[in-house]
């Protein structure tokens, strides 16, 4: 089943074609000077895949406001529909990350088979502590795993639990677990202490893992909690996950971390380690801005997929990250977003992919800073382009995904069909 339709794609594609043929040739023979195969590069883009969240495709928002557009999304199955769209531009999003209770419905089969109607699979399933929910027993504002009244620790383990057993049904084979736990006052919380019993709750989660699950645990500096935060770091993240036994691993959220923090070598460690369990990639400039993945920063970006190509290429074990998108869409149209995102993540992929390893290590081991610096600017200055562009076309994308997008004009359709329901929740308050 396709959301956009295939005539329009295809009246697309056969304008943009012919130039993109020239323009691929041209990079082709320019690589070829470099010793490197452009169509081995294609095939790798054509590979690669990035998850969608599913909250991504609403509107996002602040605490201070919110401007839904038209036509958006108002439950999962709709956000699933978005989802479709988005791949069929880029032909890089296969995936759906769903987050609970957010994404709860009675009939997970029935779910299931809607996405599988449009191609699409389910990955990593968030859970939700950070928010009480309706008619909750107790509370979760005074922390979720790690909160001092075990009764409010018990319902954070179950949802977890649930989580798990929602993702089963849905073929998913991990937990992200991020928890907003933390403390807004030196002394409020004694720091020994609550992460003991968080990793205590942590470990009954971790017993109900099924045997080919992982959990990954996602650090977060600041937010909603402003003076500390349980897992706060990626030290206390790859603690917690070294403590909890090798399904658990670290998940690293770009905006996470304070401004200037060396990103891709905490990926280096935890590479090496066997804790890397996958990233939310978006850009960042004050703190966990949400902004859109390589907007801001490309070459920060690329320097993680230099990391992740260098371990691909040293033939790494237990080296199988998780790739999503976690990035909130305030004045953009989310789909058009979510597919320049996952596009720019793609292309860091691809341009870490032109690096020489072998020059680079020789550089490293003469202590040639100005070659090796200049061996990973070689390969982000190449314009990837038409290699992405190509990878799209010949998966049946839009070679231009945006005017594809804009032709096809699915907000507008969208907008009689999917009327704002004021009882909505979910997406849309990150
Ligand atoms: C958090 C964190 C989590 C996401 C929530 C909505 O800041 O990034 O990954 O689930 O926002
Ligand atoms: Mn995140
Ligand atoms: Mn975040």
């Amino acid at each position: 089943m396709r959301r956009i339709d295939s005539a329009v794609l295809h009246e697309q594609n056969e304008k943009e074609f012919a130039f993109l043929q020239t323009d691929f040739n041209a990079l082709g023979e320019k690589l070829s000077r470099d010793g490197i195969d452009i169509e081995a590069i294609t095939k790798a883009a054509e590979a690669f895949q990035i998850a969608v969240p599913s909250w991504g495709t609403g509107t996002g928002g602040t605490r201070f406001a919110r401007f839904p557009g038209q036509g958006e999304p108002r439950n999962i199955f709709e956000k699933v529909e978005d989802c479709a769209v988005i791949n069929e531009l880029s032909g890089c999003t296969d995936s759906i990350s769903p987050h609970f209770p957010w994404d709860k419905v009675d009939d997970f089969s029935e779910l299931k088979q809607h996405a599988d109607a449009y191609g699409l699979k389910w990955v990593s399933v968030n859970s939700n502590t950070f928010q009480d929910q309706p008619g909750q027993a107790v509370s979760y504002k005074y922390g979720s795993l790690s909160n001092t009244e075990k009764a409010s620790r018990d319902l954070a383990i179950q949802h977890n639990l649930d989580c798990i057993s929602y993702g089963q049904q849905l073929g998913a084979k991990s937990l992200t677990v991020w928890v907003g736990d933390g403390s807004n006052h030196p002394g409020q919380q004694h720091f020994q202490r609550a992460f003991e019993r968080y990793l205590a709750s942590a470990e009954q989660i971790y017993k109900g893992l099924p045997a080919d699950w992982e959990m990954h645990l996602e650090h977060k500096m600041f937010e909603p909690a402003f003076y500390s935060t349980v897992i706060q770091d990626w030290g206390s993240s790859i603690l917690a996950a070294m403590h909890l036994g090798p399904k658990c691993k670290s998940l690293v959220d770009l905006g996470h971390h304070a401004p200037n923090t060396n990103i891709e070598m905490i990926v280096a460690r935890l590479i090496q380690f066997k804790k890397l369990g996958g990233f939310h990639f978006n850009d960042s400039k004050y703190g966990d801005d949400d902004l859109d993945s390589g907007s801001l920063q490309p070459y920060q970006q690329f320097l993680i997929f230099n990391e992740l190509v260098d371990a691909e290429h040293r033939k790494e074990s237990e080296f199988n990250p998780a790739y999503m998108l976690d990035q909130s869409h305030n004045v953009t149209d989310p789909i058009e977003i979510l597919v320049i995102s996952a596009i720019e993540v793609q292309r860091s992929y691809i341009k870490a992919l032109l690096v020489n390893r072998e020059a680079l290590y020789g550089y490293q081991d003469a202590n040639d800073a100005i070659m090796a610096s200049g061996e990973l600017k070689r390969a982000f200055n190449f314009d990837v382009a038409p290699i992405l562009a190509m990878a799209r076309y010949r998966k049946g994308a839009a070679i231009n995904p945006l005017k594809t997008y804009r032709a096809a004009n699915y907000r507008n359709a969208m907008a009689p069909v999917r009327p704002r329901d004021p009882k909505a929740t979910g997406s849309g308050i990150i």
